[in-house]
């Protein structure tokens, strides 16, 4: 993998770069749409690369783990084969999955034994095994075993769980070293700096994650629960800490509005089911701010549902339609709930990039922000 960082903003520490993996390119800030269990719920592969057109997606261990399972996957020479998805992959490792989904789960030194969501059954993940399963599913980059700890979170149990995921980051890299590759091209590995919300915490965990010289890096732990201010507070420690040279990743958020001041604090990457989730429950986010579709008030509006036409169904169809389809359960409401909101996120991450490139980013940021949090 190779990172090239193409500017700086001066006025706050937002970057654009690319990363250039045997998958192709990746422009960076970037959002990666979830597709948890080998699909972006609702969307085709056509039209996710023809229409959302995002240079990397989201896969998931503990997912694809327990369904269609390894064996699958090694048959089909890896999960972009089997999905029909040529671009890059990234696979979160389970270390979040495993507490936000298992029925039960215990947190042993050794590793995590957790009841599967599906039918109950026992399962262990190790920093080893979860590793090998990463070399199997096959994904561009692939992230360390962590755990991330809940919100509030005691002090104590927060230094614990931090050193924890350290000793399993020394794990999973001393693992990956005599973990062959499986299907010919490279994988990148992202360590992931925890520590809750204490910033002495946070510090010293994006310190030790930069000393193990990872090719880049990520920060978990955080959109638990916690204020957004508090939020930034730890990526603004921690972005101070990891190496500008490196792509820094921020998992799990968020709302346009915490992509967009994240950015701003030197984040690279992003992901969250939000687009996808929300938009399936009905709410869309556009360029005039925060619809629910289901609501009365779009009973009759013929407008289209975002003029500025991001995507062909923003001004395809219209909001009356839309609401009709939720209203009467039909999936494709669903479905062109979640291309809009797609296509909406990779539009804000570009249009930020843009911004960076040309020097006016704070500035547009700003005024964007405003607008995001608009509901109508
Ligand atoms: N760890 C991992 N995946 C994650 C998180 C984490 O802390 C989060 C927290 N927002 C989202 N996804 N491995």
């Amino acid at each position: 993998m190779q990172f090239k960082l193409e500017a700086t903003d001066l006025q706050s520490n937002a970057r654009a770069g690319t990363i250039t993996t045997d998958h192709g390119v990746i422009e960076t800030p970037i959002f990666m749409p979830v597709g948890t269990v080998g699909t972006v719920k609702g969307v085709h592969q056509r039209e996710l690369k023809e229409d959302i057109n995002p240079d990397v997606i989201l896969g998931n261990t503990y997912h694809l783990y327990l369904r269609p399972q390894m064996a699958v996957l090694e048959k089909a020479g890896g999960l972009h084969k089997f999905m029909n998805w040529d671009r890059n992959i990234l696979t979160d490792s389970g270390g979040y999955q495993v507490y936000s989904l298992s029925a039960n789960r215990k947190i042993k030194e050794e590793g995590v034994k957790f009841k599967s969501h599906i039918d109950g059954s026992y399962h262990f993940f190790t920093p080893e095994n979860v590793m090998e399963i990463q070399r199997t599913i096959g994904a561009d980059i692939i992230m360390a075993f962590d755990e991330c700890a809940p919100y509030p979170c005691e002090y104590n149990y927060a230094k614990r769980s931090m050193h924890m995921t350290h000793r399993w980051l020394d794990r999973c890299i001393k693992h990956l070293e005599k973990t062959p590759l499986k299907y010919g091209y490279d994988q990148t590995f992202f360590p992931i700096v925890q520590g809750s919300t204490y910033k002495d915490l946070r510090k010293q965990s994006a310190e030790y994650i930069a000393s193990v010289g990872a090719e880049g890096n990520a920060i978990g732990g955080l959109s638990v629960g916690e204020p957004a201010e508090e939020m930034y507070e730890m990526t603004e420690i921690v972005t101070a800490i990891l190496p500008k040279e490196k792509p820094r990743y921020l998992m799990g958020v968020g709302t346009p509005i915490n992509i967009l001041e994240n950015i701003a604090l030197g984040i690279d990457m992003f992901d969250c089911v939000m687009p996808t989730r929300n938009g399936r429950n009905g709410m869309l986010f556009t360029s005039e701010g925060i619809i629910n579709i289901k609501n009365k008030k779009w009973e009759a509006d013929l407008s289209a549902i975002d003029p500025m036409g991001i995507t062909w169904v923003d001004t395809d169809y219209n909001k009356a339609y839309l609401r009709h389809l939720f209203t009467v359960n039909e999936m494709l409401g669903r479905q062109i709930a979640t291309i809009h909101n797609l296509g909406f996120y990779l539009w804000l991450v570009r249009e930020a990039r843009k911004h960076i490139l040309t020097g006016d980013f704070a500035q547009w940021k700003n005024g964007m922000v405003k607008k995001l949090d608009q509901r109508l």
